[in-house]
């Protein structure tokens, strides 16, 4: 670790030896005057040749760190390498996607679950990922993310990266809150976002108090069969604040969730009648409402039956949660944004948007001012409000605009500041106080991002033990970072290095984002995920993760018919498939098994077929199993649509559908 006065006294000597030492591992050393004469000519700085040495990747070598960030309007998730910052690949999630297969044959039951009303949904707008927590840490093995637009859940399994399962809310529209998980990966939280009357029921706005509702749904988790057990899930019902983000508790508040809310003001809008617009109506208050939810016990109050099912689903209603003080209420300034739970469970920080302070809440105070009944009031459901100064620990004013907090090994917070367009070093106070050079809850520095910071993100930053190092700020704009491929510009990952302590907190590399607007991601050291690099056997299905007694085996290729059912087990190898003619009559239905059954590292194999909207994505010891029916007569060249071999283009047969 270098300290902040290392960095100021570097000489050049020192940068051009760690650059030098980065760009030529393994090869024969260069001088210094080349790295002086390549950094001259391209006008490079001292900060900007260290900067360089700090996220070079040497071919070959492999990234720390992996960041698993949300792909915005792709609907996809994104593998980040860092610090390099290099993308290492997509993970198709609510939207189709060719080159994985995803939905061209592959994956249409998992999507499917998604539908509305068998409406098909088929895209996203994925925000928050959560990776699965081993007693409040990340323990690489799941990774989960919320869909917004029609409040989505999805669990991506992180031995081979791919989406096995997605589920749809029965009860809220649209969600934001979530996913956030319990320390043990017991529930995905999904918290709900805009209320309405539940599962797309109408009720005019006139009746926003009476039908309207907000919510939190918990996903029981089955880690054994990896999946999300709808069964044992459960929601909350809450009153109509636009339930916004949520963090589960760990150690000192094990056993809570927190779920921030704006328009407490119940607004409904009406800017078109000279009504105040929502963005006025719904920030009028100084305060919202934190959400303060005991899910342990909410969890015996739902296993002891005590739910109403509401369009199919158990549901504890508000009277109920009231009743069993389940859920509190204490207010929040201003306009509320993200919570965050510090490492060690014991303060929860809240930002307002409107107010240039975080508000730091102390778990410690929140028990103690619920058993002693410290209220302020009710709010109009009946909901205690835990009286604010009760239950406040400190406000740490930071600038304008504060979003979103993670946390660092040494008592560090970080906190995004939107206006500011600045990421924010501060303390944390209370029992912090070794190793930490500041007084408590103090404003530490300031670094300018480029432009308007949403989200940040440090390495494994909200768990029980956050690795500090990096931090990266997960930006709204580019606006002059880059090249403008037209007036549609990428985001931009600004890697930030928060190694040093005190006022030292570059940025040092600049990843431009062109896919959708991602908006949170999550950041685990690399060694704790242990991924396939091929399936474990031959015949593998990903969907079971488990060899399929019906997958194709070679030497076993064949075609059987089956009265108008024309069944194709076929192998994929370089470079070809067996068998090479399918024959079938207009009207067959095929159900066209295929395993690719190469062993090597990489032999991926694709399966397209012109017309039929079909492509597969074959990995090593993958079977795929694809039905439909041959409606379209004629003749139509089938290949490999993955560049595997020397002789990749051959890889092809003639799928011939004889006219009836
Ligand atoms: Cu963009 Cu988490 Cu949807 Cu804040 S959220 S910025
Ligand atoms: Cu197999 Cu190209």
């Amino acid at each position: 670790m270098s300290g902040p006065a290392t960095i100021g006294r570097c000489t050049w000597a020192l940068l051009l030896a760690i650059a030098i030492g980065a760009a030529t591992h393994g090869t024969h050393a260069q001088s210094i005057t080349d790295v002086q004469n390549v950094a001259k000519a391209r006008g490079l700085t001292n900060a900007d040749l260290l900067a360089a040495a700090k996220t070079f990747m040497p071919s070959g070598q492999k990234d720390e760190y992996i960041m698993f960030s949300s792909g915005g309007h792709s609907g996809q998730v994104f593998v980040i390498g860092m610090p390099s910052m290099r993308l290492l690949r997509s993970i198709a999630v609510f939207t189709p996607e060719p080159w994985q297969g995803w939905g061209y044959g592959v994956g249409e039951e998992v999507l499917a679950a998604g539908d509305v009303a068998g409406k098909p949904n088929r895209w996203g707008d994925t925000h928050h990922p959560a990776l699965s927590e081993t007693k409040g840490d990340y323990d690489g093995q799941w990774l989960f993310i919320n869909d917004k637009i029609n409040a989505r859940v999805a669990v991506i399994d992180l031995r081979d990266f791919e989406t096995k399962q997605i589920v749809k809310n029965p009860l809220t529209i649209s969600d934001h809150g979530g996913t956030f998980v319990t320390p043990d990966t017991e529930y995905v939280i999904e918290g709900g976002q805009y209320a309405t009357p539940w599962g797309a029921d109408y009720a005019p706005i006139s009746e926003y108090k009476e039908k309207y509702r907000g919510s939190v749904t918990m996903w029981k988790f089955n880690r054994k069969k990896g999946r999300i057990d709808i069964e044992n899930s459960f929601a909350l019902q809450l009153p109509p604040y636009w339930q916004d983000l949520s963090d589960a508790g760990k150690l000192a508040s094990d056993g809570y969730i927190f779920l921030n809310s704006l328009n407490s003001e119940m607004a409904t809008g009406g800017i078109q009648d000279k009504k105040p617009p929502f963005e006025a109506g719904v920030s009028r208050n100084a305060t919202d409402y934190l959400h303060i939810i005991d899910w342990k016990k909410a969890e015996k109050v739902f296993k002891a039956g005590k739910v109403e099912k509401i369009k199919g689903f158990p549901v504890i209603t508000l009277d109920t949660s009231i009743a069993e003080g389940l859920l509190y209420l204490t207010p929040e300034p201003r306009s509320p944004h993200g919570v965050d739970v510090a490492p060690r469970g014991d303060f929860i920080v809240v930002s307002g948007k409107l107010d240039p302070h975080v508000t730091i809440y102390s778990m410690q105070k929140i028990k103690s001012a619920i058993a002693s009944k410290k209220f302020s009031g009710k709010d109009d459901f009946g909901v205690p409000i835990l009286d604010f100064d009760a239950v406040l620990e400190a406000q740490v004013e930071l600038g304008l605009g504060p979003l979103h907090t993670q946390f660092g090994p040494d008592g560090y917070a970080y906190t995004s500041l939107f206006l500011d367009s600045a990421v924010a070093r501060w303390t944390l106070g209370g029992t912090y106080g070794s190793g930490t050079p500041e007084p408590d809850w103090t404003l530490v520095t300031k670094t300018p991002v480029h432009y308007n910071v949403g989200h940040i993100g440090c390495a494994e930053g909200d768990t029980v033990s956050p690795d500090g190092k990096y931090l990266v700020a997960f930006n709204k704009w580019s606006v002059d970072r880059f090249f403008p491929p037209g007036p549609l510009l990428p985001q931009n990952f600004q890697l930030i290095d928060i190694t040093a302590s005190g006022a030292t907190m570059p940025v040092i590399y600049d990843m431009p984002i062109g896919v959708g607007e991602p908006h949170y991601a999550q950041i685990i050291k690399a060694d704790k995920l242990n991924p396939w690099t091929v399936y474990p056997g031959i015949g593998w299905d990903p969907h079971t993760q488990s060899l399929d007694p019906w997958a194709p085996k070679a030497k076993m290729e064949r075609i059987e018919r089956k009265g108008d059912t024309v069944e194709v087990y076929m192998t994929a190898i370089r470079s070809h498939f067996n068998p090479e003619h399918i024959t079938v009559k207009e009207g067959d239905k095929i159900v066209w098994r295929i395993t690719n059954i190469e062993r090597a590292i990489d032999a991926v194999h694709g399966f397209a077929v012109p017309q039929y909207n079909i492509n597969l994505s074959l990995e090593p010891g993958e079977t795929a199993k694809i039905e439909f029916v041959a409606d379209r007569p004629g003749t139509f060249p089938f290949y490999c649509s993955e560049f595997c071999s020397a002789l990749h283009l051959e890889m092809m047969g003639y799928l011939m559908v004889e006219p009836r």
